[in-house]
C-alpha cells in the first residue's frame, strides 16, 4: 500500500514522517468522519492530537492532498499539522487537537450555544482570516473549496477557529470529486463545473455568516436533497434574509453569495468590512 503512495509524498519536504508506533490511541471511540477519512483522538510526543486514519483506498488522493496542502500553511487561524505517516501499517494525518469540537456541532448541538453565541463575530472574522492567507499564497492562491461549520474546529473554550480538513484544497481548477454534504456551502459555479476562483471560499462563508447569526442549517426542509438544493441555487436561491440583521452585515452577505463570482467582494475586503463590524458591534 505504501509503495503507490510515497512518491507523491516523497516530495513533501515539509511534511515530517510519523512513526504511527509512536501514537498512543487510547479511545476506540472515534470522534468522527470528516469528507474522507476517521478521526482519532490520540497521543503523541506526550501531546494530544488528533489524528485521521484513511479507512479507504478510495481516500488516498484526499490524504495525499490534504497533507500536501496542510504541510504548506502556516497560519493561527488553520490547523496545524505535525505530520504524516505514508509507509503505514496504516496511513495517517496527525494533527492538533481542536478540544472545542467542530463549529457545526456547536451551533446546533451545544446546550452551551448561548455561552458560545459571544463569539460569533470573531468566529466569522476568524475564518475570514484564515481563508484570506490561504488565498494570498504564492506563486498561486490556494482554494479551500469545502468551508463549512464541520470544517471550523474551535480551541480555546471556544474563543479561536482554525480551518480543517484539506481534502479538497487546491491551487488550480481541479474537478471537485470529494464534496458529499457540501451542497448547502457550494457556489453555483463550482457545481455548473464553470471556471471557478476564490470567490466560490467568499460565497461558502456567506451562508456561514447566515449559518452562524441563525443558529439554522441552510436548506432544511424536510426533504432537501443534495442535488435539489444544488440546483435551486443554481437557480439564484439562497437563504433568507436574516430578521433585524444589522444592514452592514446583511449587505456584506448579499454581496458574498451574489450569483456571479466578479461581483462577490475578495476576502481581503471581506477581512476589512469584518473588522470594522467586529469594532462597532457589541
Ligand atoms: O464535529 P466534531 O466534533 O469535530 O466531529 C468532527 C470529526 O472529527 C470529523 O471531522 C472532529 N475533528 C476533526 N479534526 C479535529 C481536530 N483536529 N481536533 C478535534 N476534533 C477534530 C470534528
Amino acid at each position: 500500500m505504501a509503495s503507490a503512495i510515497s512518491p507523491n509524498l516523497e516530495n513533501q519536504q515539509f511534511t515530517p514522517e510519523i512513526d504511527y508506533e509512536e501514537i498512543q490511541f487510547f479511545n476506540s471511540q472515534a470522534l468522527g468522519e470528516g469528507s474522507f477519512g476517521v478521526v482519532f483522538q490520540a497521543v503523541w510526543r506526550n501531546k494530544l492530537v488528533a489524528v485521521k486514519n484513511i479507512t479507504r483506498e478510495n481516500e488516498k488522493q484526499a490524504f495525499i492532498v490534504e497533507v500536501r496542502q496542510l504541510s504548506r500553511v502556516n497560519h493561527p487561524n488553520i490547523v496545524t499539522l505535525y505530520g504524516a505517516c505514508t509507509k503505514g501499517p496504516k496511513m495517517c494525518l496527525v494533527m492538533e487537537y481542536a478540544e472545542g469540537g467542530s463549529l457545526f456541532n456547536v451551533l446546533h448541538y451545544s446546550p452551551r450555544l448561548k455561552y458560545y453565541m459571544n463569539h460569533a463575530l470573531s468566529w466569522l472574522y476568524q475564518c475570514a482570516l484564515g481563508v484570506e492567507y490561504l488565498h494570498n499564497m504564492k506563486p498561486k492562491p490556494l482554494l479551500h473549496r469545502d468551508l463549512k461549520p464541520p470544517n471550523l474546529l474551535l480551541v480555546d473554550k471556544g474563543k479561536h477557529l482554525k480551518i480543517c480538513d484539506f481534502g479538497t484544497a487546491a491551487d488550480q481548477k481541479t474537478e471537485m470529486t470529494n464534496n458529499k454534504g457540501s451542497a448547502a456551502w457550494m457556489a453555483p459555479e463550482v457545481f455548473a463545473s464553470k471556471k471557478y476562483n476564490e470567490k466560490c471560499d467568499v460565497f461558502s462563508w456567506s451562508i456561514i455568516l447566515w449559518e452562524v447569526l441563525t443558529r439554522s442549517r441552510p436548506y432544511n426542509s424536510p426533504g432537501a436533497t443534495s442535488l435539489g438544493i444544488l440546483w435551486s441555487v443554481h437557480q439564484g436561491k439562497r437563504p433568507p434574509l436574516i430578521k433585524d440583521c444589522p444592514p452592514c452585515i446583511e449587505s456584506l452577505m448579499v454581496r458574498c453569495w451574489h450569483q456571479l463570482p466578479e461581483n462577490r467582494p475578495s476576502m481581503s475586503e471581506v477581512v476589512i468590512i469584518m473588522n470594522d463590524i467586529c469594532s462597532i458591534l457589541p
